[in-house]
């Protein structure tokens, strides 16, 4: 199977100005992104409950759309929910919250994402826990119940590495796999994204080489986070790693809507097109 194309449309308000081709307006976004001929839309809920599950069947069956992935980073962003809060029934809503979304993904047959939700450490004042090896431990607690969860969908549960302005928990692919391996759970894939990458990885193509079997998804994007084609990555490594180990996930825009939300969707198709076409 050759890998599938996706893009990103945020359904919250209060994210803007973040990555996301798309915003506010599903219906727009299928239509556009069915007549550029992606596979799949990627989606930034509010929550679950704020998804309106009839409507988004809909499009995806109309515009013959899959569901890539849902995003659960609202949870953060609108709700400060981490999974390693210090805070006990903090980290059970939080929990809570990305296992709803598990749940209306898995309805799509999709997977769902822990990337800002996973948090930080070092702040008590932020309901941090103020040592790395007791959110650690929280966000393993948390990502073996998650997973098992996914697992009921016969979904796996992805997890992304983030740069060091955004966590510091783990930044690299490596640390990432290094986490995913102390689990009890097989069922959590690695998501990586191309800008996060671009700040911590030496090397793109080995990192992702390195990564192998556990890669579930790619956030296709550019270094400046622009869709790809509008920075400075090389794409020429990262598409031969991709084929070495015989990727077939999405990869997925998750990138400002530069210069505006159609361009950057012409702009990714094209350089989808490009490189895995
Ligand atoms: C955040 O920077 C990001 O890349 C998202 O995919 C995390 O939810
Ligand atoms: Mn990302």
């Amino acid at each position: 199977m050759p890998i599938r194309s996706a893009v990103t449309v945020s359904l919250v308000p209060a994210a803007r100005g973040g990555p996301f081709v798309f915003w506010d307006d599903l219906r727009t976004a299928c239509e556009t992104a069915a007549q550029l001929g992606f596979d799949a839309i990627e989606l930034f809920p509010p929550s679950a409950a704020e998804v309106n599950t009839n409507e988004l069947r809909g499009l995806l069956d109309q515009h013959n759309l899959q569901l890539a992935a849902v995003g659960t980073g609202a949870g953060w962003v609108q709700r400060r929910l981490i999974l390693t809060s210090s805070n006990a029934s903090t980290r059970e809503r939080a929990v809570s919250f990305v296992g709803e979304i598990i749940d209306l993904a898995g309805q799509f047959a999709a997977p769902a994402i822990i990337g800002s939700m996973q948090g930080r450490y070092g702040d008590p004042s932020a309901e941090q826990f103020v040592e790395r090896d007791s959110a650690i431990a929280a966000l393993r607690e948390a990502l073996e119940a998650l997973a098992a969860r996914a697992a009921h969908h016969a979904q796996p549960l992805l997890y992304e590495p983030l740069n060091r302005y955004e966590t510091n928990l783990t930044n690299t692919i490596a640390a990432g796999q290094e986490l995913l391996e102390s689990l009890r759970t097989n069922n959590v894939r690695l998501l990586a994204d191309l800008f996060h990458m671009n700040i911590e990885e030496v090397d793109l193509g080995d990192a992702l080489r390195a990564a192998g079997p556990r890669l579930g998804h790619l956030h296709f994007v550019d270094s400046n986070r622009r869709p790809a084609g509008c920075g400075h990555l090389n794409y020429s490594p990262i598409a031969a790693a991709l084929r070495d180990i015989e990727y077939n996930g999405y990869a997925s825009a998750e990138a400002l809507p530069w210069p505006d939300s159609r361009a950057a969707a012409e702009q990714t198709i094209t350089a989808f097109r490009k490189w895995f076409g």
